[in-house]
C-alpha cells in the first residue's frame, strides 16, 4: 500500500507530467500468484496480429474475468482512490488484459488510450490507464514509454507527431521526448488517458510482462464488452464494487438500465427477461 503522504503527492504529478508510477504495491507473494495465475494463459495465448498489438507480443484479454488475483488488481485499494479522484461516480473497467513483451519486439506506435472518443483536445481525459509492471521495466526490456505533458496537446499537436503517412511512426524530433518507465516488478504506472506512450523495443533478452487494466468515466463506452465475455456465472461471484465497474451499474438518472431495470437484477438466476420467448 502507498503511505498516506505519497497518496498525497501522486496529484501534483499526476497533473503535471499526466502519469505518476507507484512502487511497491505488490509484495513479493502477491506477485508470486500473478506469476502464477498468468503463467498457463501466456501459455495458451497467441502472439498479436498487428504492429500494434505486437507481433512478437502476447496479449490475454479479458483478464478481470479470469480468477480472484486479477479481480483483485481490478480492485486494489490505492488504485481505486485514485480514480475515485480521477473520475466520476460510477467509473467502469474499460479494458483488463495481459501484455507480454518478447525479445525482439519493435516499438509500439505511439497513442494515447482515450482516442476513441472523438471529443475535441485539449480536454480531460475520458480514461485512466494502470500500467501493473509484473517484471521490472527496465531501460531495455520494452517498459512502457511516455511523452511527459502530452496530456495537454491539441489535436494537432498530436497529429504533428506522426510522420504524416499512415505508418502511425514517430517524427524523429519527438523520439528524445520519451521517457522510459523504468520501475521494479510491483509497481504501477497510472497515467492519462489523453498522455501519448507506447510499448518501447525489448531489446533485452527477457519477456517484460504488465497487466493494464484502464477505467473510463461512467457515461463512456467500455473498449471490452465485458456483458458478453464473462459468463453471468463468474460475474456472480464477483464484488459489488466489481460487478459495477464492469458495468452492472447505473448511471444516474438511467444509463445502463436493462428495461426499466437496474442491470444487477439479471444477475439473479430468478430473473426473467422480458424479451425471452
Ligand atoms: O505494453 C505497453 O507498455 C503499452 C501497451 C499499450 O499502450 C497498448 O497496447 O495500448
Amino acid at each position: 500500500m502507498t503511505p498516506p503522504n505519497e497518496a498525497k503527492s501522486w496529484r501534483r504529478a499526476y497533473d503535471s507530467d499526466g502519469y505518476v508510477v507507484l512502487e511497491g504495491l505488490l509484495g513479493v507473494a502477491e506477485l508470486r500468484e500473478v506469476r502464477e495465475a498468468l503463467a498457463p494463459l501466456l501459455e495458451q495465448g497467441p502472439s498479436g496480429r498487428n504492429d500494434f498489438e505486437g507481433t512478437r507480443t502476447q496479449r490475454v484479454y479479458t483478464l478481470a474475468g479470469r480468477g480472484r488475483t486479477f479481480e483483485r488488481l481490478v480492485e486494489h485499494p490505492a488504485i481505486l482512490s485514485m480514480m475515485d479522484e480521477l473520475l466520476m461516480p460510477n467509473y467502469l473497467l474499460t479494458a483488463s488484459q495481459a501484455i507480454a513483451i518478447a525479445a525482439g519486439e519493435t516499438p509500439q506506435p505511439a497513442h494515447t488510450d482515450d482516442s476513441f472518443y472523438r471529443v475535441s483536445r485539449p480536454r480531460p481525459a475520458i480514461s485512466v490507464s494502470t500500467m501493473w509492471a509484473i517484471d521490472d521495466f527496465t531501460e531495455d526490456n520494452g517498459a512502457t514509454q511516455v511523452i511527459a505533458g502530452s496530456h495537454r496537446w491539441s489535436d494537432d499537436e498530436l497529429v504533428n507527431m506522426y510522420y504524416g503517412d499512415d505508418s502511425l511512426g514517430l517524427a524523429p524530433q519527438y523520439a528524445p521526448q520519451l521517457r522510459s518507465l523504468v520501475m521494479p516488478a510491483g509497481s504501477c504506472a497510472v497515467f492519462a488517458g489523453t498522455l501519448v506512450h507506447r510499448g518501447g523495443e525489448n531489446r533485452s533478452n527477457g519477456v517484460r510482462t504488465a497487466i493494464s487494466n484502464p477505467y473510463c468515466e461512467p457515461w463512456a463506452r467500455q473498449q471490452e464488452n465485458f456483458f458478453l465475455s464473462i459468463p453471468k456465472n463468474k460475474v456472480r461471484q464477483m464484488s459489488p464494487r466489481l460487478q459495477s465497474m464492469l458495468g452492472y451499474s447505473v448511471h444516474p438518472p438511467f444509463m445502463g438500465q436493462v428495461t426499466a431495470r437496474h442491470p444487477r437484477k439479471v444477475l439473479n438466476p430468478e430473473f426473467v427477461n422480458p424479451l425471452a420467448d
